[in-house]
């Protein structure tokens, strides 16, 4: 009864702080229970991907189950359109680009994070929470120096994970093995692990020189160590017995997850559950093989969908569901042909994977980071579609805001409280955030700027001198013209097929000095 109050409270407090940073925090009462926190981040799930987003050919009922007593978020985006940036960002509020090295890890890459950092884990444990981690972790491990063959650390334990099962960067990505907490699972000592990813290492068969033995074929990279039939990015010998099975991923990491929450019932827990669907390789297992209307990718999308109706059914079960907040999220815009040969170019059957919006996976274009996110609470969440602009980096500010602790000077800078937004309470979101790809855009309102001359990583640079009026001009490989100023007005072009920087060079400029001023102070 006690927890139920708590929670009154806790969404009293939130509706009334539309705006003021952690004020919510002040109000709320400390020292009683709090709600469990559930993040699912699925891996490359486009806008369009869920029925209960538009898609058509799939069905998505589970997922989709979570708005019914949620809301569906229409203007919510990952950090970046790719997988390292935008996780490092989500799990620490802080913007992947102002942070050199944030790319695309490889497997063997150290950790990001540091060990003082405040993380969502870390966060919530010192609120008193039991933390865990399932699935895809993908913001490096160890300190460049990893043995696979004794203990794996600084890793997900050193910054704010009670329990961990995970594997390292990305399933198409040596090494193909689970990690519990500090240990490689399942390794015979007699058989060690070891990694490379500038050489080849060991005798195993790769796919650049043994391409008949694949039962996947590449389309591009992909051609180092084989494992189970599927070449993968970098090179692995031993570890024979650790090697995971990929159709049996889904299941092992929704096991797991279930596990993870009836241990963990009688206490308030944090699950970040990180599924590898629905990035490459595509092996979805047997029960949905071939069994979707569009080919493989959509295969992995039911199997994503069974696995959160897992993970929802043991909410359910345990009577957990009106102490449960679940936010369902991706951590990128999709990508069709991701380097395997897997037919699914080949069965779109007219079904667009980001919407609406223009690019995907890797693009700066709002396919990018334009993501699905729900968020649902029975009982505590008012239903509905918001078109709020969030982003993931929102998350850690949002959710210390919830259980009354005070983000501490310095941490998470980038991170704003919006869980007025985030309970379905308020339609303010925040007012601008800044996207990633291999470029900057800020986005403030329904304006978006793309500034090509701005990279993650590196200090702002100057513009080019414009020639006469006008940007020079370029065109992608769709086909659209770009310059190195772009202005979008989403409200009325969602596709980014207008650049009106010559029509409003002033506000250019001002969302130019916008981004520039925020990459160059520490706070948003
Ligand atoms: C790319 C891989 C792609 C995917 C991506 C990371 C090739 C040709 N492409 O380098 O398949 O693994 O990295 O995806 O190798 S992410 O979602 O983790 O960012
Ligand atoms: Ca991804």
């Amino acid at each position: 009864m006690k927890r139920r109050v708590f929670l009154q409270q806790a969404a009293a407090a939130a509706a009334a702080t539309l705006v003021t940073r952690s004020a919510s925090a002040a109000l709320l009462p400390h020292a009683q229970s709090k709600p469990n926190i559930v993040v699912i981040l699925a891996d490359d799930l486009g806008f369009g991907y869920l029925s209960s987003y538009g898609a058509t050919h799939v069905h998505t009922p589970a997922i989709d189950s979570l708005a019914a007593h949620g809301v569906r978020f229409t203007n919510a985006h990952s950090d970046a359109a790719t997988c390292t940036p935008s996780r490092y960002a989500m799990l620490t509020g802080s913007y992947a680009w102002r942070h050199d090295g944030v790319q695309i890890l490889p497997g063997d890459a150290k950790l990001l994070i540091g060990q003082d950092q405040w993380t969502i884990a870390s966060m919530l444990k010192g609120a008193g929470y039991t933390t865990g981690l399932v699935g895809k972790w993908h913001v490096g491990l160890g300190d460049g120096r990893i043995d696979w063959n004794g203990e794996i650390k600084p890793g997900p334990c050193e910054v704010g994970f009670d329990e961990a099962f995970f594997f390292a960067a990305t399933a198409d990505r040596v090494p193909s093995v689970y990690i519990h907490n500090h240990r490689v699972v399942n390794l015979d000592p007699a058989d060690p692990i070891h990694v490379r990813y500038d050489q080849k290492i060991g005798n195993e068969p790769t796919g650049r020189e043994d391409p008949e033995l694949l039962k996947m074929k590449l389309s591009e990279g992909h051609d180092g160590t084989i494992v189970d039939g599927i070449s993968r990015i970098g090179f692995m010998t031993g570890g024979k017995a650790a090697l995971w099975k990929d159709e049996e991923m889904a299941a092992t990491f929704a096991n797991k997850a279930v596990e993870f929450i009836e241990k963990n019932q009688h206490q308030p827990f944090l699950l970040y559950y990180t599924p590898s669907d629905i990035h490459v390789p595509r092996a979805p297992a047997e029960q949905f093989a071939g069994r979707s209307e569009c080919g493989v990718r959509c295969d992995v999308i039911d199997q994503l969908d069974w696995c959160v109706g897992r993970i929802t059914e043991t909410l359910q079960r345990l009577h957990l569901e009106e102490n449960t907040l679940i936010v369902f999220t991706s951590d990128n815009g999709p990508v069709v042909n991701d380097g395997y040969d897997d037919g699914a170019d080949r069965a779109l059957h007219g079904h667009t994977p980001a919407g609406p919006y223009r690019g995907g996976k890797y693009m700066i274009t709002e396919g990018g980071t334009r993501i699905p996110l729900i968020t649902s609470w029975k009982g505590h969440i008012n239903p509905g579609t918001s078109d709020a602009l969030v982003s993931q980096l929102d998350l850690l500010a949002s959710l210390a805001a919830l259980c009354g602790e005070t983000v501490p000077k310095g941490q998470a800078e980038d991170s704003v409280n919006v869980l007025p937004a985030l309970l379905g309470r308020s339609r303010t979101g925040r007012q601008s955030l800044v996207e990633e790809a291999q470029v900057l855009a800020i986005v403030d309102g329904h304006w978006k700027l793309i500034d090509r001359s701005q990279r993650p990583g590196l200090h702002p640079r100057p513009l080019p001198k414009p020639t006469a009026g006008a940007m020079e001009t370029k065109v992608t490989d769709e086909g659209y013209p770009t310059a190195a100023l772009e202005l979008y007005d989403l409200s009325v072009d969602p596709h980014e097929t207008r650049n009106l920087a010559g029509v409003h060079p002033e506000r250019a400029a001002r969302l130019r000095q916008e981004l520039v001023r925020l990459r160059t102070q520490a706070k948003s």
